[in-house]
Formats: structure tokens, sequence, C-alpha cells
């Protein structure tokens, strides 16, 4: 789904000095040595080069993770979900009539904003940590009212995604940076339909840990971000590189003393199609409206320490507060299970990842169509810190 027939859009009086930011970025972001394919070392271990370059930026691209025949799954899926949405907000109907994508869940799925807008910028919702609003571009007079540009508990929506949550080497990446009883966080789709995609604004995600006496650059996890057709200056999210390190920063002075929301340290996350890029939680990150001719579709999949989550009171963003204790994580959980079943499935060439909190306990899971019944809604247990 490379291009588009959208009409043409840009940034307006902003066109030439964000050319010239996407430029200069893209040429940043090629200086920083945090990219290539995942590698192990001879005893198996995340080779510590990549640790190194992860640590230090705070994100990594890792290169040609997803094969080709899962990018056609995923496209496939991809197509359904576009297809399946509701008409407008709040519509129980796709626009074929028939009941819409998450029309009967009880979790929070679908997040809507006007096209090219930025629905979270400068308000109080989840609790305030987008406090500058971006720049939105004017939309083209036939774009619709509102898009959906994120979707939540999306492994409910796309076996493909579930099969690239059970990837046997993002996993091991996983319990290299969180420890092998890492635990889930949430997935989500986030959608940058050219000349109409919203823009994310500067945010550092975590809430719970920022004031912790044992607070390091690692305690809010990270999220994968895997690529469908890959994301480009314009269309991707920009990473202010070593933010994760800082605790807390102040997003307002920043932009201050920018002069606009083109913070001058940040650079873009160049990715080709089946790539996966790794994103520190707490690195200061964001995206711009897409004004591009080209499709963003990524794939989120966060994951955490396992002492991050245990315990905790977390919730308020993406569901219900909660204290989350073991049978939650567990819970939570099956997913996992769930995916690595789920790709043996597909594709019976790889070894499947072991998860060692299920291998402990004696779990096994089954992808079949009873679990397809199990994981509706699975999103309401999203440990979210
Ligand atoms: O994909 C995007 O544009 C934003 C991603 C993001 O903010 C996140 O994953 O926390």
């Amino acid at each position: 789904m490379d291009g588009s027939t959208t009409t043409r859009v840009d940034y307006g009086s902003e066109e030439a000095a964000m050319k010239a930011y996407l430029t200069d970025g893209e040429r940043r972001a090629a200086t920083l040595g945090n990219r290539g394919p995942i590698r192990f070392t001879a005893s198996g271990e995340l080779h510590p080069d990549i640790l190194d370059a992860y640590w230090r930026c705070g994100f990594y691209v890792f290169e040609g993770v997803l094969r080709p025949e899962e990018l056609a799954d995923l496209e496939g899926d991809f197509r359904n979900i576009l297809d399946r949405l509701p008409v407008e907000r709040g519509a129980a109907v796709d626009a074929k009539g028939r009941p819409a994508l998450a029309a009967d869940c009880k979790g929070p799925n679908l997040l809507w904003s006007k096209p090219l807008g930025d629905p979270f910028g400068g308000t109080e919702l989840a609790n305030g940590r987008h406090p500058v609003k971006m720049f939105e571009p004017q939309a083209a007079a036939d774009a619709p009212k509102e898009v959906v540009y994120l979707i939540l508990g999306s492994l409910q929506f796309s076996e493909a995604a579930l099969r690239i949550y059970g990837h046997p080497d993002l996993l091991a990446v996983a319990a290299a940076i969180n420890g092998p009883d890492f635990t889930p966080f949430n997935e989500a789709l986030f959608i940058k339909e050219p000349g109409r995609g919203a823009s994310v604004a500067w945010h550092q995600d975590g809430v719970t840990h920022w004031n912790s006496a044992d607070w390091d650059q690692g305690i809010h996890g990270f999220n994968f971000m895997g690529q469908l057709y890959g994301c480009t200056a314009a269309n991707g999210v920009w990473v202010v590189p070593g933010s994760h390190k800082q605790g807390k920063v102040d997003i307002r002075k920043l932009v201050a003393e920018a002069g606009s929301e083109r913070l001058p340290d940040a650079v873009p996350i160049i990715a080709r199609p089946g790539d996966v890029a790794i994103t520190n939680r707490q690195a200061l990150h964001g995206s711009f409206a897409n004004t591009s001719k080209d499709w963003r579709v990524t794939v989120n999949m966060g994951f955490h320490r396992r002492r991050s989550v245990l315990g905790v009171k977390g919730g308020g963003v993406h569901n219900e507060e909660a204290v989350y204790d073991a049978a939650r994580i567990r819970e939570r959980a099956r997913l996992i299970g769930y995916g690595i079943d789920a790709r043996r499935q597909r594709f019976p060439d790889e070894t499947p990842y072991v998860y060692r909190p299920h291998a402990d306990d004696g779990l096994t899971y089954r992808w079949d169509a009873k679990a397809g019944a199990d994981i509706k809604d699975y999103n309401l247990l999203d440990l979210s810190i």
C-alpha cells in the first residue's frame, strides 16, 4: 500500500522549515550507530554492541526481522481492519453495514483524531504527559471528519500481529533487556495515513516510577515498533537520543528554547518494511502529522521488567487503576504463550521461543478458536505503568 490517492497536503507556513528539519534529522540519525540485524553471541546472548547502543541512544533499529510472508499476512490483516472500522466515531457498523471492528469490545480500542490533528498535545489527557500541542497542518477538503490513528488491544484483531508478538528473536531481546521473567505492557497499531495521520505530541511514557528510589534508565520498559511499510523522517517516530537517562524532561522549556516543536536534538527512526525498532519508554519521543505520501503502520509491542510491575499500582492511562499481582501478570502473559504457539503453527521451520515463566510453571498454550475467543478484550489487563 505504498503511495496514496489522498489529495496532497503540506505543512503550510511551516513547510520549508519542516523540510529542512526532516533532512537534517535523517542525517543526524545516520551517525548514531544504532541499527543492524539482531545478533547473538556464540553463547546465545544478545550481542553486547547492540545492548551498548540501545542504552546509549534509548532506541535501536533491528533490520530485516520480519519475514516477507508475515509482512504479507500483516498487510492482509491491516486491510481487513481498515475495512471493518466504524463509519465514524461511536458507530456500530462499518461502511458495508457489518458490525464494526471493536464495536462489541469493553476495552478502549479505537482512538480518533481530526486528520493531521494532535489529539493529546497541550491537554490533561494521559496524565498531561503531552504538554505541548504540535502544529496541525490543514487537511484536504475531501478528508473525513476524523480518522482512526491508534488501535489498542490489537492482537485480538490480527493473527499476523499475534505471530509477530511470538517472534523468537524479539522475545529473546525482551529477555536480554528486561530479564527472562519479562512481562507484557500493551500492544497497539499506530496508523499514519498519508495526508491524514495525526501527530503524537512529544512525551515520555511511564507514570509510576519517575520518583522511585530505584529509578533507572530501564524501569519503565520499552516498546518494539515493527514496521509494515517502513518509516521515514516525515511519518516516523522521532526520539531525543539519551533522554531516557535524564528523568522527567521539561518539554515546554525545550520547545520554547527551540522556538517550535522541531526539537534540534531529536532524530527520526528510519526503517524499511520488516524492520523492528526498540524504543525506551522513557525516551522523549513523538511524531509529526503525516503530510507525506507514505503510509506508516507500526506494530507496537511493549514489555516490562517483572519487578517494575509486580505489586505496583498502575493503570489510569490505558485501563482501570489496579495493583498488579502475580495472578494478573500471569493472566496477561498468556498472550505471550498464544503468540508463540500461533507462530509455531505458521512457521514450523523456526525454533519457538521458550518463555521462562511458562516453562517454570508448567504452563502450555494452544492457539485455536477457543484461544481466539479467550483474548477478546484482553487489553483490559494491560500492565500500564
Ligand atoms: O508511533 C507513534 O507515532 C507514537 C508512538 C508512541 O508515542 C509510543 O509508542 O509511545
